[in-house]
């Protein structure tokens, strides 16, 4: 365990570049959101001040309307695309000042992760005092989510573009992009390396690509103003993962609140209202669930007004989110264990939940978001199964995870088949989820 804990501050170290860690040399050079909340929260057991510091850069990046975008970008880097001069932020008033960032945002990590720093410090007074300075930042971010992105009052989050989900190509988003028609997209040189790589796989990538742009064209035509988008957007979508974590953040963010002493009341609501309808939005059939591996959680497309029944590691997520009865998650279990969902059938290398199902036809074991393994979901699962004490399916899928990176490397992803290390070498959140998983202390709400 030594040599794992010893050989993942090696990883943060090296990818720390004074302001905050990169997810990995050469092919993500800047700062993006959600992989700096799981880095801190890897940090806030070593290195208190590493944890603060970047969390600060990020939420100094925050929006005037209070989105923190996805990526913070370092103006000196130019191997990357899109682009800041992609972005035009600067045609939203909303957008910071003298600061490079992306107009769109991720999944809301940062009141867990600001957590995480305080119960970990162990000079608690710091800790209080980064929780102070940060709150209504926080409280801004996620009213930002319940606001702009949820007028609906669902209590659950619509994302706008497949990377505010974190999951860039997962096959959540094949439907919903195949029923966008580009209408203009200005030329552009995509110097994306990891595009150009998958694209020998895949032919259908490079058109996908363009809508994503595309998507990105049409909020900077309309200055990234969210009412004027969302009453057009041709890309709606109530995601899992992303409310699931919204969730979770909003309870972290009461146990912050009532740290440093401020009111619960709203945030209590926000949590009450997504209580509500997480079953009736993501179930397609209420009264089915857990009949079939087949009635999983799905997100729903508000454009098609349909479940997008694409079975991945997405739709148990919500084990993370405390809302599921025990009998569900016992449900769920089941399948993770014996389904083609991997821990127990003999198809995968080791018990870790791959991307998708196995046996789908989108199932892809080399492709990214389509079926490889990914640390994080799995640590969000982890922590899930321990939430509900499911202490040995949670002991199998932290294993699993250690036998990866011991065997193949601190990677960004894993071939579900045969453990093989994909991606980003030397991955800062896989680094980060492994210190966590070794030190952990007890801190899930
Ligand atoms: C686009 C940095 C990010 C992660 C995402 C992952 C990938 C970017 C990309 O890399 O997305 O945001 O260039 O593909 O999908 O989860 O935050 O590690």
């Amino acid at each position: 365990m030594d040599d794992l804990l010893t050989s993942a501050n090696r990883i943060l170290e090296k990818n720390w570049n004074g302001n905050y860690t990169i997810p990995a040399k050469s092919l993500y050079p800047h700062q993006w959101s959600w992989d700096s909340c799981f880095t801190a929260i890897g940090n806030s057991y070593v290195n208190t001040d590493r944890a603060i510091k970047e969390l600060q850069y990020l939420i100094n990046a925050q929006w005037k309307n209070g989105m923190i975008p996805n990526i913070v970008f370092d103006e000196k880097e130019k191997s990357y695309f899109p682009s800041t001069d992609f972005y035009e932020i600067k045609r939203s008033e909303n957008a910071p000042e003298n600061i490079s960032t992306s107009g769109i945002t991720q999944p809301p990590v940062h009141s867990i992760a600001c957590y995480y720093i305080y119960k970990n410090a162990k000079d608690k007074t710091k800790g209080l005092r980064f929780l102070e300075k940060n709150y209504q930042n926080l409280k801004k971010f996620q009213n930002y989510l319940v606001t702009n992105r949820d007028p609906e009052n669902s209590g659950l989050t619509t994302i706008l573009h497949p990377w505010e989900s974190g999951m860039d190509n997962s096959p959540i988003w094949d439907e919903p992009l195949s029923n966008i028609v580009i209408k203009d997209l200005p030329e552009f040189k995509n110097t994306d390396k990891k595009i150009v790589e998958r694209s020998k796989a895949s032919r259908t990538d490079e058109e996908d690509y363009k809508k994503l742009l595309y998507l990105l064209e049409l909020m900077k035509q309309n200055n990234y103003d969210e009412k004027k988008i969302y009453s057009k957007f041709p890309f709606k979508i109530k995601d899992v993962l992303f409310s699931s974590i919204f969730h979770v953040a909003n309870k972290y963010l009461v146990e912050i609140a009532n740290i440093i002493g401020e009111d619960t009341k709203e945030i209590e609501r926000w949590i009450a209202q997504t209580e509500k309808n997480f079953y009736k939005y993501f179930l397609s059939d209420e009264k089915e669930f857990n009949s079939s591996e087949d009635n999983l959680f799905f997100d729903y497309d508000l454009i098609q007004k349909e479940w997008i029944k694409k079975k991945t590691v997405a739709s148990f997520i919500p084990i993370y989110t405390g809302l599921m009865s025990k009998e569900d998650v016992q449900n769920f279990v089941k399948w993770i264990k014996h389904s083609h969902f991997c821990t127990n059938n003999g198809f995968c290398h080791v018990p870790a939940v791959p991307g998708a199902d196995t046996n789908e036809p989108y199932f892809n074991k080399s492709n990214y978001w389509r079926g490889p393994i990914w640390i994080n979901t799995n640590w969000m699962l982890w922590i899930g199964l321990l939430k509900y004490g499911f202490k040995d399916e949670a002991e199998v899928i932290k294993s699993a995870v250690f036998e990866l990176v011991k065997n193949h490397g601190f990677r960004e992803y894993y071939n579900p088949t045969t453990g093989e290390g994909i991606g980003g070498n030397d991955f800062s959140w896989t680094a980060a989820l492994v210190i966590d998983m070794i030190k952990r202390n007890g801190n899930e709400i």
